[in-house]
């Protein structure tokens, strides 16, 4: 164990303004949902996923903090290319990049590709001039994620970039790759990336319910989605295990077409067979479900009610809640759910 603790909160953005100097100094990067959280320190990154909140999450923003031996010594960058800004101390790195396709020529989806292959080749560029170089959690949003153009889905030409840039990059396109969600923004919305990168060695866990995504089969794209299913940082004290969004999803097949509580559940599912694995790989049931918090990506506003049945029957009151409308990256998918969480002391 490290002598850094990561801390990963959805607080009222209204709270930011009376943190003291001292919780700001551990601060790595702030999140805002529908646009980004303003009035921060002008040195602490800050992002948005551009997807709204939906119901009391409208006030929320997710924050990224350090304490411990990291904790009051971070330091401030930006990339050779301005796009990306990333703040980090000894053991991780929070960095964020906001990118307006508009800005990239070409085509319908040639602009679509040359901006995700920008993007990732500017995160990479950072990575390599610093001990960080696992990439551990990358969230992913793009504008009208669904929407054919030029004859294929944007997910799946997000999927060719994002791939294209990983061998480009000369890294491994399987197994070592980060936990990922990539979900949709509404339309005119710029991409939005932020991720978290660590000096630590990482652990990836698949889900043995599932189809790695990395071998999904061509059907869903030609080629296939850059993410492992569950990264696990076992040396890195409070937040540490990052669940990849996760869906209603078995083998490689989506299940329960139009029930959003029945999708719900089977996210669940997959979500307790990622921390059994995760348990199972320790040795010891340092994570269970209850610990966890959860960030819920619904896809129409009036599935929120089921959902929120389904999610919160199986979880004490007081778990950590986050719901956002997004479209998900199948049009079939009606909910997708992200989870993070600390192992329990014993
Ligand atoms: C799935 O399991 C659902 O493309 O980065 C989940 C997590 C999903 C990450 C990504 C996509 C991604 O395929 C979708």
């Amino acid at each position: 164990m490290t002598g850094t603790s990561l801390h990963h909160d959805y607080l009222p953005t209204a709270d930011l303004a009376t943190k003291s100097s001292s919780w700001w100094d551990g601060v790595l990067g702030v999140v805002g949902f529908e646009k980004p959280p303003s009035t921060l320190p002008p040195w602490v990154p800050s992002t948005a996923s551009m997807t709204p909140a939906l119901g009391s999450s409208q006030h929320l923003c997710e924050v990224w903090r350090v304490t411990g031996t990291d904790g009051p010594d971070l330091r401030t960058g930006a990339s050779k290319g301005a796009r990306v800004r990333y703040r980090y101390g000894d053991e991780l790195l929070f960095g964020s990049t906001i990118i307006d396709e508009a800005g990239f020529a070409g085509t319908v989806s040639t602009a679509l590709l040359r901006a995700t292959e920008a993007a990732y080749l500017e995160i990479f560029a950072v990575l390599a001039d610093m001990p960080h170089r696992h990439l551990i959690r990358v969230w992913n949003y793009l504008p009208e994620i669904n929407r054919e153009a030029d004859g294929n889905e944007r997910y799946r030409q997000f999927n060719s970039a994002r791939q294209s840039a990983f061998r480009n990059a000369g890294r491994s396109t399987v197994g070592t790759v980060p936990a990922a969600c990539a979900l949709g923004s509404p339309a005119g919305s710029p991409i939005s990336i932020y991720f978290l990168a660590s000096s630590l060695p990482a652990t990836m866990i698949e889900n043995p319910r599932q189809t790695s995504a990395y071998f999904y089969p061509p059907k869903f794209g030609e080629h296939s989605p850059t993410f492992s299913r569950t990264c696990m940082l076992r040396e890195l004290g409070g937040t540490n295990l990052f669940v990849s969004g996760t869906a209603s999803i078995v083998g490689h097949e989506t299940m329960h077409h139009g029930d959003a509580g029945a999708q719900t559940h089977e996210s669940m599912t997959n979500i307790n067979a990622l921390v059994e694995e995760a348990n199972r790989l320790l040795g010891a049931n340092h994570y269970s479900l209850s610990g966890l918090k959860f960030k819920v990506y619904v896809r129409k506003p009036t599935d929120l009610p089921s959902i929120e049945r389904a999610l919160t029957s199986s979880l004490p009151m007081t778990t950590s809640i986050v719901y956002l409308q997004a479209d998900i990256c199948r049009e079939d998918l009606l909910v997708e759910i992200e989870a993070t969480g600390a192992a329990q002391r014993n």
